[in-house]
């Protein structure tokens, strides 16, 4: 396979300005009839020439030019293309193909679920359906005809506005037309057909246009709409309010279904859902879930304005649209819940996912330079780190200029498909800003560090922070240039109250929090009028993904978790001397030293777990131990099973000395009030889960009678997996029977069922491997369904550490199976498991070899996708 390279783009020879489909959808066969409006681009860098279209996995039925079928000799077919030799200036163009969609199990194209028919086309499906030139800079106007029996595909749906319906006809088949006013690429397109039922609900925008919004579901699932109709009309409301952004057609569905790769798509006025992220009830749903279903319907609906209405102009543009549609999406979730815990929980999950992707083999730029699958890059650095890049941009202009800079963008680039540079020329030109060196945040990987030091004179009354940035090398990148980081920070004098900051040279004190322009590769800044030795508050509110080193103390890290006037740092602060306590433990293991965890981190424990002030929702974070992956990240060679046996005694010797407080606290959180779904009521329960787990750490007569009450009584799914994630790392008896009652109360409810699968695959109990391989024969795994191979595969390889990289590599030997089998179903879900492996590197010489004999054999095995060849290939350079 060939890798395709930023640095070759060239605008497209032609232009399609209109497009009109004709489906017959079809048992068997289905028929695409395409008309398509081309002419040559007056843009294009050199003469037209052959007109080259994309297709792939079609029969070709017909071509005709300007209404003459073409003889096959005046064109020819490749495995993945249509060449029409010199072709007219301007011409249309008529292409009949047929397609199996019953076939397609890459879920990519148009493909069948549950019987009903849908498409994704993003990022080159739609070359699927019909040939065409499937790449995002070319934009036409749509309109889509479908057809189809009556009684199967009531309901028949596309983009934009519905302008022509006809009843059944006599063979007993329905047709309906859709016309999309807006141009777009093709990767936006989409169709659904078939029996799915819908809730309704209106939205009257800010300029007083009534925009109906529908829901389609499978029938029997309409009581589970209501937090996603809701999410909506929120996130409608906040993209007016926040960004002057209006919502442009007369109707907006979305669409839920079963089988799905990722989470949803933001096609034009038809956005598609995994049911996942629509599906929710208090019964059925975590609180979780409904935070993921709020997200991702805003996430969608976002995109309507930021990569629909601007699109990119090509692929390696990605995150022009994701990292700016995440970063408007997590500002929304901040919105309507609390901010501070938002941004702990985004952290995480970048230091979860994407530190660790920029450290290892897939490590590319938030803009790509080359790529041999584009699948492969819808990355956590494309869509999160992406954000980060525009939450920096955010911090450096001001919420003003920035708002600035989105009118600018939009009144440049309505209409258009445009790149990561003409976002940033937008920042920069309405606010006055300099990003030029900014940039190099969109074009070199690797997580910076940051190293800062402070020395006080207490003669000079000064404080001088030195700033010292790096970035690691990263394939094809061995140096790097510095980026310009903004570091926001405080100074806190011994009472805990932040200090006036005062730069050496300013005339008067600006703030007591302020944002610090890191530039160079080492830098110093001086503070004046400081009276006291201060401890210092660096990087609030992360407020660049760096990772930073700062020679404090137990007692500063104990200090600033009681005292930062920022709670993202008072967290931070916490989690840093964990993170420190739990690897001198994993280094006494390794020296066969005793264990003790540090009583001065047992009390401040406890002080947070008394503090009535702190938000529920808070402390359960503050309390959460750093994640076994997390320590991991920190050590040269991961001790998998060093970290998972400490973490464990920690929590063990937490537990033991706070039990009573902790008895207090899940009896305190319990309450019976009724259920709501408000930030507060998500923060108790989290916190009276966060106690019942520790408490289940002891495993004590009194623990597991609350746990298995808590199983069996509680009315809202956040509290039943709670107890039973919790029951399934035992060997207790009422494991088998918990388990198994959950399954019969719940196996008509997919997305429950999938709980079921990850609950099991991610128990540390030693015989997890052999149950999940088990389970793979279970009726209710479906191979086909990537709900069920992210929930029990990637359950067990991403979510269970210590059973998957088990020191006898029955985990590896297993994922590669999977991902073997999955290769030739579904290349982008194997190409998803496949990744587990990338970090193989970082484990011990035994550990390495399994993975890599593992890694071996599946890129040796004939008839690899792209997609699972780049990843396996590029983990073995
Ligand atoms: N844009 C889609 C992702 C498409 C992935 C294609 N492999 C969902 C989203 O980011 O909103
Ligand atoms: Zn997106």
């Amino acid at each position: 396979p060939q890798a395709i390279h930023l640095k070759d783009y060239a605008p497209p020879p032609y232009l399609i300005d209109t497009v009109d489909l004709a489906f017959d959808l079809g048992e068997d066969v289905t028929r695409v009839r395409s008309r398509l409006a081309i002419r040559a681009n007056p843009d294009a860098a050199s003469p037209a020439g052959a007109l080259v279209l994309d297709g792939q996995d079609m029969r070709l039925v017909s071509v005709a030019l300007d209404g003459r079928t073409l003889d096959p000799s005046e064109y020819s077919v490749g495995p993945e293309s249509l060449t029409i030799p010199g072709p007219p200036e301007a011409f249309s163009l008529e292409v009949v193909t047929e397609l199996k969609p019953q076939e397609n199990t890459s879920l990519s194209g148009l493909y069948r679920t549950s019987g009903n028919f849908c498409t994704q086309c993003e990022a080159e499906g739609f070359r699927k359906i019909t040939y065409f030139l499937d790449r995002p800079d070319v934009m036409a106007r749509y309109r889509t005809t479908i057809t189809a029996d009556a009684l199967k595909y009531p309901v028949m749906l596309s983009n934009g506005n519905l302008v022509a319906s006809s009843k059944m006809e006599g063979d007993g088949r329905h047709t309906v037309t859709w016309e999309d006013p807006f141009a777009k690429p093709s990767y936006l397109f989409a169709l659904v057909a078939g029996v799915l039922v819908h809730v309704e609900d209106s939205y009257v925008t800010r300029s007083g246009r009534t925009v109906t919004l529908r829901i389609y579901v499978e029938p029997g699932n309409q009581d589970k709409c209501g937090h996603a109709m809701a999410s909506l009309k929120k996130s409608m409301a906040w993209d007016e309010e926040v960004f002057g952004l209006e919502y442009d057609l007369d109707i907006f569905m979305i669409v839920a279904v079963g089988d799905f790769n990722m989470g949803a798509m933001e096609n034009k006025g038809l956005n598609v859902f995994n049911t996942k992220y629509v599906l929710a009830k208090p019964e059925t749903a975590t609180d979780t879930d409904f935070l993921g279903v709020e997200a991702v319907v805003a996430h969608e609906y976002f995109h309507n304005w930021t990569g629909n209405r601007v699109t990119c102009r090509d692929w390696f543009q990605l995150s022009l649209k994701e990292g700016l549609t995440v970063f408007r999406d997590q500002e929304f979730s901040s919105d309507m819940h609390s901010r501070p815990v938002k941004r702990i929980a985004d952290v995480q999950r970048l230091r979860a996912a994407q530190f660790p992707e920029d450290s290892g083999p897939m490590a590319h730029p938030v803009r790509p330079d080359s790529y041999i699958e584009i699948n492969n890059f819808y990355t956590t650095t494309v869509y999160e780190k992406g954000a980060e890049v525009v939450r920096m941009i955010h911090t450096l202009l001001g919420a003003d200029g920035f708002r600035k800079g989105m009118d600018l963008y939009f009144e440049r680039h309505d209409g258009q498909a445009v790149t990561c540079d003409d976002f940033v020329a937008a920042m920069e030109d309405a606010a006055g800003k300099d990003l030029g060196q900014f940039r190099r945040w969109y074009s070199q990987a690797g997580t910076p560090e940051l190293a800062v030091t402070g020395e006080y004179d207490a003669a000079a009354r000064t404080y001088r922070l030195t700033v010292r940035q790096s970035c690691p090398p990263t394939p094809g990148q061995p140096t790097k240039l510095p980026f310009h980081i903004p570091l926001a920070l405080g100074l806190l004098d011994p009472s805990g109250a932040d200090i006036p900051l005062r730069l050496a040279g300013e005339p008067g004190p600006a703030g007591t929090s302020r944002v610090l322009d890191v530039t160079g590769p080492e830098q110093v800044f001086e503070f004046v009028d400081v009276p006291r030795q201060p401890v210092p508050s660096l990087l609030r509110g992360f407020s660049a993904p760096v990772k930073l080193r700062a020679p404090y103390t137990d007692d500063d890290l104990t200090f600033l978790m009681a005292h930062d006037g920022d709670a993202f740092n008072r967290w931070e602060a916490g989690q840093t001397l964990a993170t420190r306590l739990l690897l001198d433990l994993v280094a006494d293991r390794a020296e066969n030293r005793p264990l003790e965890l540090s009583p001065g981190f047992i009390d401040a424990f406890s002080r947070i777990l008394k503090d009535p002030d702190l938000d529920p929702a808070f402390a359960a974070q503050a309390l959460t131990l750093p994640s076994e992956g997390y320590l991991g990240q920190q050590m040269p060679v991961i001790d998998v099973d060093g970290i998972h046996e400490v973490r464990t005694f920690a929590r063990r010797a937490i537990a033991g000395r706070l039990r009573d407080d902790l008895l207090a606290t899940y009896r305190a959180m319990g309450g019976n009030e009724p259920f709501s779904i408000d930030a507060a009521a998500i923060g108790r329960r989290a916190l009276k889960n966060l106690a019942l787990g520790y408490l289940m750490a002891l495993e004590d007569a009194e623990a597991v009678e609350l746990c298995v009450g808590q199983f069996h009584n509680a009315q809202a799914m956040t509290d039943v997996i709670a107890a039973l994630g919790l029951l399934a790392d035992t060997r207790l008896p009422q494991r088998e029977s918990a388990l198994r009652r959950f399954y019969d109360l719940w196996k008509d409810e997919p997305l429950v069922v999938d709980k079921w699968f990850s609950i099991q695959a991610m128990s540390e109990r030693p015989e997890t491997l052999d149950e999940v391989a088990a389970l793979l024969a279970h009726p209710a795994f479906e191979i086909r369904n990537p709900n069920k191979v992210y929930a029990l595969i990637g359950g067990f390889a991403g979510g269970n550490p210590v059973r998957f990289h088990d020191a006898g590599g029955g985990g590896y030997r297993f994922l590669a199976d999977q991902v073997l089998a999955l290769n030739r179903l579904n290349p982008q879900v194997a190409s998803r498991m496949v990744k587990m492996f990338a970090r193989w590197r970082k484990y011990d010489p035994r550990r390495q070899s399994l993975m890599r004999a593992e890694l071996e054999r599946i890129v040796a095995t004939p008839g690899l996708s792209r997609d699972v060849f780049e990843i396996a290939s590029k983990s073995l350079e």
